[in-house]
């Protein structure tokens, strides 16, 4: 290591280096801003007048907007840089439809996920310079800054003739319902020589002129114009075919719940989704993208999106950009996830294979066998194990019914709260030690939990007026979310912070490739070990998932004679050459340098 690496190590990343970490380098701390800090109450209603259902504000109900801005997250940016995170994802900024859905099942949308504006902040969040300054001061400190984006769809504006006052719209094939013919096989010739969205030539969609070919597109007269850029607000730039069931076809080109899907084929639609997100890049420099929905957009969208990108950021200055798709699955199925890297040519995806293995193996449902199962598929990656450790790994997220700690009360009921706080603490020192890039979700270091609904699971950091939020016990703490949450001695943001801090010192943790030791068929030991790709210093990770201590002999490299326990119980030295002997307690951890 050079002494200027060295002096790197020992102050922390300065404001001018975080241009050269590789995204593995980063500890990513993902938050909503419409649930993180309220730094401005009078953006609370977006400039908007009259009820929740027009302002989209209603802080006591967990479906609508509750305050938080960006001007609230820039005040609390020594509270993420103290957990020891090194990068920000936010959710969306863009401005979104206030509030939608049928009568009576009204929600807002204060998660971001519902753009009618992609070059505006949504008024509820701040404004544009506000964004700029936020960003400013998130480099200042030598973080990044990702956005994210959404391409696969806007905001429920485009309904159908045919599904009018009914819950919902049954998708309509291609087969059943051809573009060259007005609601169905029998139906009157329109869109004449239109080959369909296969050819993404100019040519072939200057033949595509009419989008009643499935259903009848109808746009409230009062929403005509309110997307932008304005070319969003031509019907022709959506498929039109009704809801996805997420199978086949409709995967790609049925809306997501009503959401306008994009006719992300179109070559209009390509060049202005590029169009769009440069101008983000170019104006603030943000460090890369994660991408919404990233599996419903056809690939060869994303062949031409990804380039245009990376491109745009390195004529910024911004040469190690981070692009990570969304590629949600209920199961560890890491092919599912490696596939959008290979064909759609995604650099990375978020690592949902290693939330379902981690979430398994610590609320002990699951054999460490199954942890050894999901990087046993890191290959099946485009770029290999070298590309697996740019996945940003998660053990919590804002889709899934509830944060960690609910799965495990759920897989262990009448666990005392104890065990359910080490059993977190447990899939901590996975995520943060492991290869991936650790990404904490906002609220996971306060010991939140949730009822069962992605809503459950999108609680106040700032005090909150959601009685079923308030309600929660929170693990390690006697705290509830009735009072704000941004508490540095909780046992859990204590953890956090001296992992990362662990982490983002030791190359092997952060840049090293892995060797599985030991997994059985059974919960109880995993060890596995990482190491420095200068020189090849080992860097031993023991992890016993049982609730009996684990005593038991250990390969390592002949050459890994003396360690030190950067956490938990280490041994000294080895006992041969090749063989350590290594004791962990009930739910235990340790982090052991060689030397
Ligand atoms: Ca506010
Ligand atoms: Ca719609
Ligand atoms: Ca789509």
């Amino acid at each position: 290591m050079s002494l200027v690496a060295l002096a790197l190590l020992a102050t922390g990343p300065s404001a001018a280096d975080y241009r050269v970490r590789l995204p593995e380098d980063e500890v990513i701390y993902f938050l909503l801003p419409d649930r993180f800090e309220n730094g401005d109450p009078s953006n609370d209603r977006g400039g908007l007048t009259g009820d929740r259902l027009q302002t989209g504000f209603d802080p006591t109900h967990k479906g609508f907007y509750h305050g938080g801005d960006l001007t609230g997250l820039t005040k609390r940016l020594d509270y993420i840089q103290g957990l020891g995170a090194t990068a920000v994802w936010v959710a969306p900024i863009f401005k979104n439809k206030p509030v939608q859905g049928p009568p009576g099942q009204e929600s807002a949308g204060y998660h971001g996920y519902w753009i009618t504006d992609f070059t505006q902040v949504d008024p509820h969040f701040g404004t544009n310079a506000e964004f700029k300054a936020l960003v400013d001061a998130v480099h200042a400190r030598g973080m990044k800054f990702y956005m994210d984006i959404v391409v696969n769809h806007t905001a429920d504006v485009i309904h159908f003739a045919e599904c009018e006052g009914k819950n919902g719209c049954p998708y309509r094939s291609i087969a059943d319902y051809p573009y060259q013919r007005r609601g169905g096989v029998t139906g009157a010739p329109i869109n004449f020589g239109f080959g369909g969205g296969g050819d993404d030539s100019a040519a072939n969609f200057a033949k595509f002129k009419d989008p009643n070919y499935a259903y009848t597109v109808k746009i409230a007269p009062a929403e005509k114009d309110i997307k932008r850029p304005a070319w969003l607000n031509d019907p022709i730039y959506y498929h039109n075919r009704g809801d996805s069931t997420f199978r086949g076809e409709s995967s790609t080109m049925g809306d997501f719940v009503g959401l306008d899907d994009v006719f992300t084929e179109h070559p209009r639609v390509v060049q202005g989704m590029i169009d769009v997100f440069s101008t983000w890049i170019d104006q603030y420099g943000v460090d890369g993208f994660r991408i919404d929905t990233a599996q419903h957009v056809n690939p060869e969208f994303w062949q031409k999106f990804v380039p245009a990108m990376l491109a745009r950021a390195k004529a910024r200055g911004i040469p190690h950009f981070h692009v990570f798709g969304e590629v949600a699955m209920d199961d560890m199925d890491p092919a599912h996830t490696a596939e959008n890297t290979r064909v759609d040519r995604l650099p990375s995806v978020l690592d949902f294979a290693f939330l379902h293995a981690v979430r398994h193996a610590v609320a002990g449902e699951a054999p460490t066998a199954e942890l050894a199962k999901l990087f046993r598929a890191d290959p099946l990656y485009e770029g290999g194990a070298a590309a697996a450790l740019r996945l940003p790994t998660f053990i919590s997220n804002h889709d899934s019914p509830g944060h960690l700690a609910t799965f495990i009360q759920r897989a262990r009921p009448g666990a005392a709260d104890n065990e359910v706080l080490r059993r977190v603490m447990l899939a901590n020192a996975m995520l943060l030690t492991l290869r991936g890039v650790p990404t904490i979700y906002s609220g996971d270091e306060q010991g939140f939990a949730g009822k069962g609904g992605d809503q459950d699971a999108r609680q106040d950091m700032f005090q909150s007026q959601v009685a079923s939020y308030n309600e929660d016990k929170l693990i390690g703490t006697s705290a509830t979310t009735a009072q704000a949450n941004f508490d540095t001695n909780h046992p859990l943001y204590r953890e956090i912070a001296e992992l990362a801090r662990i982490r983002t010192s030791h190359r092997a943790l952060t840049r090293g490739l892995q060797l599985v030791r030991y997994s059985s068929d059974k919960p109880g030991l995993f060890a596995i070990s990482r190491f420095d790709p200068d020189g090849g210093r080992e860097m031993l990770l023991l992890f016993n998932t049982s609730m009996q201590p684990v005593e038991q002999n250990v390969q390592v490299e002949t050459r890994s004679a003396q360690f030190t326990a950067l956490a938990g119980p280490c041994p000294t030295a080895a006992q041969a050459p090749g063989s350590v002997r290594i004791t962990v307690p009930p739910l235990g951890y340790a982090v052991c340098d060689a030397r």
